[in-house]
């Protein structure tokens, strides 16, 4: 048989893979009409597909390419580590020199006594681990009922059974018996689809103070911890009001409940600081992380775990772990990725140049027609799309309808830039360039003014 390369014409290509690659969050069937998008290369902040189209990729693969694509020093360390240990296990009392390095380095970087990490190949498993971790701290404290977690609606926090169900996505839950039970939701804190006549401090408040009231419901004694994003991500970059962070931070403390920060999107450099809960004084007690900690040149995700939290869970067999927990070549690799965001002050340029920069020009698309707010922290952003913005009002179109059209512009103008519902969001490289942010808002506003007109010739131009 020939081998399947990049030098298939692309129709050969697609063909292939509507036969035989069952593709994540997709309809199957669709891609038999519409053949999927063949990537064959990129660099920097740009995508290359079997077309020879270079694509301006401003969600950094899926939020994870932090430095930027075709770093050789990455490749070259995964060698070399394949080379020397390809694999070893961390089980059974043995440990390998990357997974050491590793943990020390993210314990230097983590806030406060987040000092001991778990390993794991994703944050779904990540997340896994924390459900279960959280529940094992309480019963060997002697509280072998605080059991619940508590999550937010429309949060994302993997796609296992266990991570799905910490999420709040609904049609997630519809599919394969989710969520499993002792987990609890509240609602989200986006102001802009939810507020009502609130201002925006009132609804953080009021958002935060949901917490309180679900665990009077519960009970205390029977919830073992709250789990968010500091900024919601696949949700559509929601930013909380100001008043929100404080009030669970204060809840959580008062109440006894341990604090996950989901930190997956957030963390190593997306906001502008190393994780998400220094820019927004979040004081967790185990931080998830993944995509950003190898920036997606290796699977790898962990959680973080404060001194207090490890001290117990070390007291007992934690019967818990992944083949590839700390696996040596991902571990060498996201150890390299560190260096290059730290060494080349990529962080620093988020929070104190480029970040900046793109928040200028990402407010400046409410100056369209159809943007109703832009949000934005560091190199994470979300414009509503609205046909009303005094009123603050949704399409009467069903949700996501004007944000796909929107999209599909995007898409047709070789930008990466999605929607969620009718929100559409952007999470670049953190090595984007001011001409890079240029041409991505050159792009953004002529796919929203074409995007406007298929809205308007599809006679969709309504308010709900
Ligand atoms: N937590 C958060 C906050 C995430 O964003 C996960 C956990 C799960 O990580 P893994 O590595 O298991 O995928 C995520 C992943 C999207 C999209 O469409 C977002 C994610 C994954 C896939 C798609 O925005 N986030």
């Amino acid at each position: 048989m020939q081998p399947i390369t990049n030098h298939l014409p692309t129709a050969e290509l697609q063909a292939l893979d509507a036969a035989h690659h069952m593709h994540p969050f997709s309809t199957q069937s669709g891609f038999k009409t519409k053949g999927a998008r063949v990537i064959t290369g990129a660099k920097g902040v740009m995508l290359r597909d079997s077309e020879g189209q270079e694509i301006l990729d401003a969600m950094a693969g899926l939020w994870c390419v932090n430095i930027g694509y075709g770093r050789d020093e990455l490749a070259e360390v995964a060698a070399r580590q394949m080379r020397e240990l390809p694999y070893y296990n961390t089980f059974f009392m043995t440990t390998h020199v990357p997974a050491i390095a590793l943990a020390k380095r993210l314990a230097d970087l983590a806030p406060g006594d987040l000092n001991h990490v778990f390993y794991a190949g994703s944050g779904s498993e990540a997340n896994d681990t924390n459900l279960r971790m959280v529940r094992t701290y309480w019963a060997e404290k002697g509280h072998p009922n605080k059991q619940i977690v508590i999550s937010r609606w429309n949060a994302y926090h993997g796609s296992s059974v266990g991570s799905g169900s910490l999420g709040g996505m609904k049609g997630m839950h519809q599919q394969g018996g989710m969520p499993i039970p002792g987990i609890a939701h509240i609602d989200q804190p986006n102001w802009w689809s939810e507020g009502g006549d609130m201002s925006p401090e009132e609804f953080g408040l009021e958002r935060a103070r949901q917490l309180e009231a679900k665990i009077d419901e519960l009970g205390e004694d029977n919830v073992a911890a709250f789990i968010a994003e500091p900024v919601q991500g696949a949700g559509g970059v929601i930013v909380a009001p100001d008043t929100y962070w404080p009030e669970i931070s204060r809840i959580c403390r008062e109440r006894n409940i341990l604090l996950i920060a989901d930190e997956v999107i957030c963390g190593f450099g997306r906001t502008g600081e190393w994780f998400g809960s220094q820019k927004l004084n979040i004081t967790p007690d185990i931080m998830t992380i993944a995509k950003g900690l190898s920036s997606g040149y290796q699977p790898i995700g962990g959680s973080i775990v404060s001194d207090e939290v490890a001290e117990v869970i070390g007291n007992c067999e934690f019967n818990h772990g992944y083949t590839y927990s700390g696996h040596p070549v991902a571990s060498a690799v996201a150890l390299e990725n560190l260096r290059i965001l730290d060494e080349e002050g990529i962080v620093d340029r988020v929070r104190n140049d480029t970040g900046p920069y793109l928040a200028e020009k990402f407010q400046s698309l409410t100056d369209h027609p159809m943007v109703g707010e832009a949000k934005i922290v560091g190199m994470m952003g979300s414009i509503a799309l609205t046909p009303d913005k005094s009123a603050r009002a949704p399409f009467e179109a069903e949700a996501g309808t004007v944000g796909y059209m929107t999209r599909e512009r995007c898409f047709a103008n070789n930008l990466i830039m999605r929607h969620v519902g009718d929100r559409m969001i952007i999470s670049p490289p953190l090595v984007i360039s001011k001409d890079e942010i240029d041409t991505l808002i050159d792009r953004a506003w002529q796919s929203l003014d074409e995007g406007m007109a298929a809205v308007k010739d599809a006679g969709l131009w309504k308010a709900g």
